[in-house]
């Protein structure tokens, strides 16, 4: 079964993959034989209430977030992922941090460049039907929502439910789960695409190129040859890759995919959590607040004006999108990410500088609300006025650009669950009674 499935173009991933499993598995066996009764936390009825916040109880192999330190994908920072992934220019390409998430090492460069062809070469295998649904959905419709509806759609092709359907061994099932991920990673970029030509160029896409990463192809297919633009790219997707396990992509495709469903069923429903206004679509609302800002306050506003705008917004009602975060205590280091980018490629551009302006002015207003846990910027700040510096302004499209980095992460935290053989979720529920009651005695 195995050999049948050890492709040579990513042997290496795969074959690392089968020496690491035994080890992984007992480790886990360890714990949960010795220690599985052990109280890690307790649980307060402002956390059942408050949406679950720090409540530690899910098994995520691939990333860690701390409140103070922000995100590391197997222990390494993004800084340092910056430094050590195989990279074309400074940032990463794709394809290294997947080997990364998967591992936990980081690949050699003909390790990444294996993987790089692999996925080089599944990206033109795309199937049809899917492209006729595609291309037969509402220029109207959300690219979210289309997006969506392409993952589902890709689900014919998958191994995994076939290995279910033939009775495969749970143990297994992390090899099917392996080949469905690299497909999907391999494949979305181009439903995405799709998905861009069709509702704002001409419906042609851009050819890609075997020697290429996922990013210049991806940026090739929705008709942008800028080698900034590619590695601008390169940057959004490593950054948006991964969360830890608790985000609503990554916990819904992780929830989903417990009850044993496919990789596309599961991260289709991750991605309708993605298309929320408080998670992903955050993105596509930071762009339109900028431009309304700059609108209503001009280029180059003073920090009395930028205030005044901001409390403006507040009194009506709405946040401030970019804002905020239910992890994070401090400034998202995903933010400054892309603000050295900016400094580095941009350093004039107007949206840039406006994004950098409300960064010195919203933590204050924010903070002097009162209430809100984290004044600061999430990863969502910044990336429209970087993809607007290159001439992508359809701001509505943005969430699915971080749909096609998350598809990197929630794959790898997918492949790893199955492989540990994770059961399914089912967490308890209490009734508002119940609380009253244990309130009560208590
Ligand atoms: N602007 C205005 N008010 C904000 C705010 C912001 N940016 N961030 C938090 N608040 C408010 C909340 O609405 C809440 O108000 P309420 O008690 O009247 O309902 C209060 O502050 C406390 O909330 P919190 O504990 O600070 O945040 P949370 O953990 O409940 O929610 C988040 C986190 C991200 C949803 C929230 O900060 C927010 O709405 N931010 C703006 C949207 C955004 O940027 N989302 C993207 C997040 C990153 C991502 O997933 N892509």
């Amino acid at each position: 079964m195995l050999s049948s499935l050890l492709r040579t173009p990513f042997a290496t991933m795969h074959k690392r993959l089968v020496d690491l499993l035994p080890e992984t598995r007992d480790r886990l066996a360890k714990i949960r034989r010795g220690h599985g009764n052990k109280v890690l936390g307790p649980i307060t009825v402002e956390q059942i209430i408050g949406g679950m916040r720090g409540i530690k109880g899910l098994l995520t192999q691939t990333s860690r977030l701390d409140a103070f330190k922000g995100i590391k994908f197997r222990g390494l920072s993004l800084p340092e992922c910056q430094i050590r992934l195989p990279s074309v220019r400074r940032e990463p390409i794709p394809e290294a941090m997947f080997y990364l998430l998967i591992t936990g090492e980081v690949p050699s460069n003909d390790e990444a460049e294996d993987l790089k062809k692999d996925i080089a070469e599944r990206a033109q295998t795309f199937p049809n039907y899917v492209e006729k649904i595609v291309n037969s959905l509402s220029k109207d419709l959300h690219p979210m929502s289309q997006l969506s509806i392409g993952v589902l759609a890709l689900q014919n092709e998958s191994e995994f439910a076939q290995a279910i359907r033939r009775g495969e061994k749970r143990g297994n099932l992390w090899q099917s789960a392996l080949e469905d991920s690299l497909n999907l990673i391999s494949r979305i970029p181009k439903l995405a695409a799709m998905i861009y030509v069709n509702k704002y160029r001409d419906g042609k896409l851009g050819e890609i190129r075997e020697n290429a990463d996922l990013s210049e192809n991806f940026c090739r297919m929705m008709g942008y040859h800028d080698e900034k633009f590619w590695e601008l790219m390169r940057l959004y997707l490593t950054i948006h890759c991964d969360h830890e396990g608790g985000n609503v992509s990554a916990h819904t495709t992780h929830l989903v995919g417990s009850a044993l469903s496919d990789p596309y069923l599961s991260y289709s429903a991750g991605l309708n959590g993605l298309a929320g206004p408080l998670h992903g679509l955050a993105n596509q609302e930071c762009l339109r607040f900028i431009l309304g800002m700059k609108e209503a306050i001009g280029e180059s506003p003073s920090e009395i004006d930028i205030e005044k705008y901001l409390k403006d917004t507040l009194a009506k009602g709405f946040v401030i999108p970019g804002y905020g975060h239910a992890v994070l205590r401090v400034t998202d280091p995903r933010f400054v990410c892309q603000m050295e980018f900016a400094q580095r490629y941009m350093p004039n551009d107007v949206l840039c500088k406006l994004v950098a302006s409300l960064y010195k002015v919203a933590p204050r207003v924010l903070k002097d609300l009162g209430k809100v846990s984290n004044p600061y910027p999430n990863v969502d700040a910044h990336s429209g006025a970087l993809l607007t510096h290159f001439g992508m302004t359809e701001y509505d499209f943005y969430t699915v650009l971080f749909g096609v980095s998350r598809a990197i992460g929630v794959c790898a935290s997918f492949v790893w669950s199955r492989a540990l053989a994770l059961p399914i979720i089912r967490p308890a529920s209490v009734t508002m009674e119940n609380l009253e009651e244990f309130v009560r005695k208590t």
